[in-house]
C-alpha cells in the first residue's frame, strides 16, 4: 500500500513512554508493513472487488484467482512464525506500564510486524496420512477441496480502546490470508473510544475496502456489531474481536459449510496468542464450549459421543452445544431471520450463550470447523470500563438469557449468582414473541439433544440449600475445587456454593461437581460428576430425613464439634444429626 514506509526495526524506547502512554495507536508501529504479495495483485484486486457484484448466493468464483504466496517472515523479525517475544530486562517497567492499557503486553504487540508470518497450523500428520490412505476419506485440512463457488464475506470487527498494533495486525492478517474474491469488505466500528489515533486516512491505504463506522455513545460490543451488521455487503457475515490473528486456509472452510447448509452457524478453533508474549499457540481441536450454573462460557473436552458421529475424523465439522462468541461466520439474511442479537444487551457478556442457544433451539446448526484456524489475545482481566459496575452489567445480559431461552433450568441461574434477582432484566418482550415467532424448540430438548453431557440435570427432584436438622447449618461446597472436601456453614440462604440439585440420577450436585465418598468413613468430596452413579449415588429418605451413600450404605453425618466444617459419612443411626431437609427458603 501507498503508506508502506521501509522496513525499521521499532525500539521504543523509554523516552517513549510518556507519549505512548497518551497515544497507544502510535503510528510507529505501523512501519514494517512492507507487503510483498499485496502491491503485485492490487490491480487484480480491486476489479475483483469493485468490479463483480455477485447477485446470487455462491457466486464468487475462485477458479481464476491464484492465492498470493503467504506472507513471508522477515528475517530476525520480532515474533515471526508466531514466535513469542521476549522484553529485555531494561525495558521491564516500560513493559508492565503499558500492559495495564490493554492487559496484554502491548510492548510486544508493538515490536511485532503488522503482518507477521505465523506457521501453518493445519492438521496434518501420520495419522491423518494413514487414515487417507487406508479410507480414503480425506482427514488432512490442506487436502480439502472446497467449492469453486462460494459466497462473499465482510469482516466486522468492534472494538473499544483496542491498541494500534493488534487491531491493524487482525486487519492486516485478514487481508493476507483471505482469498481477495472472498472478502467483500473489512468494517470496522470503533465504539468510542476515548484514545486511539484515526484510522480513517490509514485504512484508505489498504488494497481492501475497509470503513470505520463510529457508535455515538459506548454502545456495548453487542449494539456495535449489530450497527456493523447494518453496513454488511457480503453474503456471509464474519466477525472477529479487535486482537485476532487468522492463518493460512482460515476462510474456506468456514464459506464451504454455510453453502452446505446455510442454518450453519460456524466458528474457527480459537487459538491462543499469548497475552504475555504474543506466542500463538495452537489449541486443541478436543474442546468444545459448554457453560456452568453461573451461566458462564467454558471450553470442555469432546464427548466420546461426538467423535463417534464424526467417524473419528478430527478436521470434520464439530458440533458445539455453546460458542465463545467472538469469533464466527453466518450467512447474512440467516442473521436477521433468526433474530440478530438482542439489542437489550449492554457492554460485554451473555451475547455469545444468547445466540448458541437461539441457534440450536430454532432450528439452526453451530459448529466449530477444525480446519479453520485464527488465534486469539486471551486476557485474564478486562481492559475496559463495565458502566454501571461489571456484575450489574454481566448479570442483567446472563438474566436476558436466562428468562428468554432456558425455561425452568433458569432457576440453575439465579440459584448459583445471589444477588441475580435484584438486577433488573428489562422488557424482553420482543425477544420472547420471537421464540415464539420461530417456533424454537424447548431447553429441555437442547440439553437432550445437543448438551446431554451439560451439568444441567435434565431431571431432578430439588434444587437449593440443605440443612442439618440438628445444626440448621447448610452442605457449602466452601467453592472449592473437584478433588476437595465438602465443607459446611451457616446457612446463608442467598444460594450460590449452597446450592445443590437432587438429580433422578441420585447425584448431590453443584455445578460440575458432585458428592462422592469412597470408603464407608468418608470423606465425603466433592468430585467433577461423572453420571455413573457409584460413588456418586445417594438416596434420600424423606420419611427419615437420611442421606444414604448408596455404595457403603453409611449416613451424610453433621460435623464433629472438633471440626465443624467437615461433614461425615458414619454407620446410620438415624439421629437428628443425621437428618437433613431439603426444603429451602430461598428468595427465588
Ligand atoms: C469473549 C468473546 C467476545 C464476546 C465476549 C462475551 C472470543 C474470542 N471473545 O470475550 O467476542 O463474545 O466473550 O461478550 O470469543 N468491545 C466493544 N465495546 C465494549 C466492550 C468490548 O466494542 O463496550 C469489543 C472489544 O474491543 C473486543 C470485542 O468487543 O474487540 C470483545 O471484547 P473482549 O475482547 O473484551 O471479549 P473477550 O475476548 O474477553
Ligand atoms: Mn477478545
Amino acid at each position: 500500500g501507498g503508506a508502506c514506509k521501509k522496513s525499521e526495526d521499532i525500539k521504543p524506547g523509554a523516552e517513549a513512554l510518556a507519549d505512548d502512554l497518551d497515544n497507544d495507536y502510535d503510528q510507529r508501529q505501523d512501519e514494517r508493513h512492507d507487503n510483498k504479495n499485496i502491491d503485485s495483485s492490487k490491480s487484480e484486486l480491486t476489479k475483483d472487488i469493485a468490479g463483480r457484484v455477485p447477485a446470487t448466493y455462491k457466486s464468487t468464483s475462485l477458479r481464476r484467482w491464484r492465492p498470493a504466496p503467504s506472507v513471508l517472515p522477515v528475517p530476525g523479525g520480532a515474533g515471526e512464525k508466531g514466535k513469542a517475544v521476549h522484553i529485555p530486562p531494561e525495558k521491564e517497567a516500560l513493559m508492565k506500564e503499558k500492559f495495564k492499557l490493554n492487559q496484554f503486553n502491548l510492548l510486544a504487540s508493538d515490536m511485532i510486524s503488522l503482518n507477521r508470518s505465523l506457521t501453518d497450523v493445519r492438521l496434518e500428520g501420520f495419522f491423518a496420512d494413514i487414515r487417507y490412505k487406508l479410507f480414503g476419506h480425506c482427514c488432512r485440512c490442506k487436502d480439502k477441496k472446497y467449492p469453486k463457488l462460494l459466497p462473499t464475506t465482510s469482516i466486522v470487527i468492534v472494538f473499544h480502546n483496542e491498541a494500534w498494533s493488534t487491531l491493524l495486525r487482525t486487519v492486516w492478517s485478514v487481508i493476507n490470508r483471505s482469498p481477495r474474491p472472498l472478502l467483500k469488505e473489512v468494517i470496522l466500528v470503533d465504539d468510542a473510544s476515548e484514545r486511539g489515533k484515526k484510522l480513517e486516512n490509514y485504512v484508505k491505504t489498504l488494497p481492501v475496502p475497509v470503513f470505520v463506522l463510529r457508535t455515538e455513545k459506548r454502545s456495548g460490543l453487542i449494539r456495535a456489531r449489530l450497527l456493523g451488521a447494518k453496513h454488511v455487503t457480503g453474503q456471509v457475515i464474519t466477525f472477529l474481536d479487535a486482537h485476532c490473528e487468522c492463518t493460512e486456509g482460515w476462510l474456506e472452510p468456514l464459506l464451504a459449510r454455510i453453502v452446505e447448509d446455510r442454518r450453519t452457524v460456524v466458528c474457527p478453533i480459537i487459538d491462543v496468542i499469548s497475552d504475555e508474549t504474543f506466542e500463538y499457540i495452537t489449541a486443541s481441536d478436543m474442546t468444545w464450549g459448554g457453560f456452568n450454573w453461573k451461566l458462564n462460557f467454558r471450553w470442555y473436552r469432546v464427548p466420546q459421543r461426538e467423535m463417534d458421529r464424526r467417524n473419528g475424523d478430527r478436521t470434520a465439522p464439530l458440533r458445539t452445544p455453546t460458542m465463545a462468541g467472538g469469533l464466527f461466520s453466518i450467512d447474512k439474511e440467516y442473521f436477521y431471520e433468526l433474530g440478530a442479537y438482542d439489542e437489550g444487551m449492554d457492554i460485554w457478556g451473555g451475547e455469545n450463550l444468547e445466540m448458541s442457544f437461539r441457534v440450536w433451539q430454532c432450528g439452526g446448526k453451530l459448529e466449530i470447523i477444525p480446519c479453520s484456524h485464527v488465534g486469539h489475545v486471551f486476557r485474564d482481566k478486562s481492559p475496559y470500563t463495565f458502566p454501571g459496575g461489571v456484575s450489574k452489567i454481566v448479570l442483567h445480559n446472563a438474566a436476558r438469557v436466562a428468562e428468554v431461552w432456558m425455561d425452568e433450568w433458569r432457576d440453575f441461574y439465579y440459584a448459583m449468582n445471589p444477588g441475580a434477582r435484584n438486577v433488573p432484566v428489562g422488557d424482553i418482550s420482543s425477544r420472547k414473541a420471537l421464540r415464539e415467532k420461530l417456533k424454537c424448540k424447548s431447553f429441555r430438548w437442547y440439553l437432550e439433544n445437543v448438551y446431554p453431557e451439560s451439568q444441567m440435570p435434565l431431571d431432578y427432584y430439588y434444587l437449593g440449600d440443605i440443612r442439618n436438622v440438628q445444626t440448621k447449618n447448610c452442605l457449602d461446597t466452601m467453592g472449592r475445587k473437584s478433588g476437595e472436601n465438602l465443607g459446611m456453614t451457616y446457612c446463608h440462604n442467598l444460594g450460590g456454593n449452597q446450592v445443590f440439585a437432587y438429580t433422578k440420577r441420585q447425584q448431590i450436585m453443584s455445578d460440575d461437581n458432585c458428592l462422592d465418598a469412597s470408603s464407608r468413613t468418608g470423606p465425603v468430596k466433592l468430585v467433577r460428576c461423572h453420571g455413573m452413579g457409584g460413588n456418586q449415588a445417594w438416596v434420600y429418605d424423606e420419611v427419615d430425613k437420611t442421606i444414604k451413600h448408596v455404595n457403603t450404605g453409611s449416613c451424610l453425618t453433621k460435623p464433629e464439634t472438633t471440626d465443624v466444617n467437615l461433614p461425615l459419612l458414619k454407620s446410620c443411626s438415624y439421629h437428628e444429626g443425621q437428618q437433613w431437609i431439603m426444603d429451602s427458603d430461598f428468595k427465588w
